[in-house]
């Protein structure tokens, strides 16, 4: 397997990365990674604090230079996911900018910091990204991504060198995208979306990234205005990028000049594709992704049809099916008979780190179970109408188990039980809704007090945003909670 990123390894004084006024070339990001690189030798995996900044990115290509596999950290996470997290994957060392302030939690982990110095010195040696065979394997695992199932603690979803080489070179064929491209983003980089596709994705084609440190319509305008070819977003991001275009001339006409708005992660709603296209005459190219298979489906850049409400065709390279419940394949393009996503092809992770059990729950022989329900249109593209499991809550692109969040409000003293749902959210997609038995009913704890504490133990984007009291919780015969009867 050739070098996940051919444009490192030349070097040159094109521009590669760019975060708020900080940037690097290509001869720079080889110099300051390669210097990081020598400094892995011998680790078995690192931990990487994934704040939106230069250093997050120099140390993900650091790790992948020196082929030590490398596990993103949610800065915001909270001490006891972050507890299991670093359990699960035994970092030997974290990764984080000098100025960064590590938790309690990363306590016993040796820090390495990461220093970007913004010179080349051109000779900068890259380190054939094989840990010592001198060929970079292209199964070696590149970077272990956490992510959420219905129940228990997140997964650590191993993804090989192999994975992202294929889906970064699928999405260069399905979007035309070239290394005269600069992607414009604001995604947190300890997912896939923002840190495969918005960093690396870039790199490998030798294009430049400019991330604006936090999501803004404003920001968005800017960069769009001064040269940025792309944009990638969420669902969330496009629908306030919708709102904002209104009043906001400056923002459509940035968005008009763009080459390419691409939108993944959760479903974007037909009406803020429709008031984009309406008010700025492009159309959001939506791509269907997920954690452990990277990137599936997407509308093509230069399909001519609209494709609204649609995630597009399989990317080249990946086989998808539809199947029946029974694990009957649905042969039929009808754009009517709904079936579960199942794909497979290079793109596929090798597996959930430390959980046979549940790798091997994942497959259906060689074919991912997505748990993503779909139709078939007539000419073969994908439209996405549910999710198999109702305790998957996507909210503002996040993937959030119900389960997860119980757990951690049943710890709370004032919670006597517990149930979590989602409920459609304008902005958010789905916002999180828990249903709380108080210990007390007299003295119920406060909203902002379980939000504060799922905050706190889990990670901000898990807190739920309504609480709703009950006296009881609707169960079954057999005691399991009927999550549908709590929203009748
Ligand atoms: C609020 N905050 C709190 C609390 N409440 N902190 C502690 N305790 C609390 N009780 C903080 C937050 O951390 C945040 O800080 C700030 O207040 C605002 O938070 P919030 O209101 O939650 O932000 P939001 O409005 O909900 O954010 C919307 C968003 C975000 C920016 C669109 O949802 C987002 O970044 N989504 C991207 C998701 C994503 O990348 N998904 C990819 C995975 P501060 O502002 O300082 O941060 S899916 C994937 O990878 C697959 C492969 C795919 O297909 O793409
Ligand atoms: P994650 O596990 O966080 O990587 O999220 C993956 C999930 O996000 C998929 O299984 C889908 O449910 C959802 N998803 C990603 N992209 C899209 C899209 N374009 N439309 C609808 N759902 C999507």
């Amino acid at each position: 397997m050739s070098s996940l990123f051919p444009a490192l390894d030349a070097g040159s004084e094109r521009p590669a990365l760019r975060f708020g006024d900080r940037s690097l070339t290509y001869g720079e990001l080889r110099s300051a990674a390669a210097a990081t690189a020598a400094r892995l030798d011998g680790a078995e995996r690192v931990a990487v604090w994934a704040t939106p900044t230069l250093e997050t990115a120099v140390a993900v290509v650091a790790a992948l230079l020196a082929g030590v596999p490398a596990v993103p950290l949610n800065p915001r996470t909270g001490g006891r996911e972050l507890t299991h997290i670093v359990t699960d994957s035994r970092p030997a060392l974290v990764l984080a900018a000098p100025e960064d302030e590590l938790p309690h939690a990363l306590g016993g982990l040796e820090r390495l910091d990461v220093t970007v110095t913004g010179t080349s010195t051109g000779t900068g040696a890259v380190p054939p990204g094989g840990k010592g065979s001198g060929v970079p394997d292209p199964e070696a695992p590149a970077l272990v991504v956490y992510t959420s199932g219905t129940t228990g603690p997140p997964k650590g979803a191993v993804l090989p060198r192999r994975a992202i080489a294929a889906s970064l070179d699928a999405l260069e064929d399905a979007w035309g995208w070239t290394s005269a491209d600069v992607l414009v983003h604001a995604l947190p980089l300890f997912h896939v979306h923002g840190l495969i596709l918005g960093v690396l994705g870039p790199l490998r084609r030798g294009g430049s990234v400019r991330h604006l440190g936090r999501f803004t319509t404003g920001g968005v305008a800017r960069e769009l205005a001064a040269g940025g070819t792309m944009l990638f977003g969420v669902p969330t991001m496009y629908h306030r990028v919708a709102e904002a275009l209104d009043d906001d001339p400056q923002l459509a006409k940035a968005l008009a000049g763009a080459r390419l708005l691409v939108s993944g992660s959760a479903a974007l709603p037909v009406h803020d594709h429709r008031r984009i296209a309406a008010l700025t005459g492009r159309r959001v190219v939506e791509r269907y992704g997920m954690t452990e298979t990277l990137m599936n489906t997407s509308v093509r850049a230069d399909d001519v049809e609209p494709r609204t409400g649609s995630v597009g065709v399989p990317l080249p390279g990946v086989d998808l099916r539809l199947v029946e419940d029974d694990g009957t394949e649905i042969t039929v393009y009808d754009g009517e008979t709904v079936g579960e996503i199942q794909v497979r092809g290079p793109n596929l992770f090798t597996g959930y780190l430390n959980r046979p059990d549940a790798t091997a729950a994942a497959f259906d022989g060689d074919w991912f179970r997505t748990g993503d329900m779909a139709v078939r249109d007539t000419d073969g593209s994908v439209r996405i109408v549910g999710r198999r499991a109702t305790d998957l809550i996507k909210s503002g692109g996040f993937k959030i188990g119900a389960g997860e969040i119980e757990n951690a409000l049943l710890d709370h003293p004032g919670v006597r039980e517990a149930a979590v749902t989602g409920e459609p959210d304008p902005d958010l997609g789905e916002r999180i809704v828990a249903w709380i038995v108080p210990a007390d009913r007299d003295a119920p704890p406060a909203a902002e007090d379980l939000a504060d504490h799922v905050a706190a133990q889990l990670a901000p984007h898990k807190r739920p945003r309504t609480v709703r009291y009950l006296d009881v919780l609707p169960r079954n015969d057999m005691g399991k909670i009927m999550k549908r009867a709590l929203h009748g």
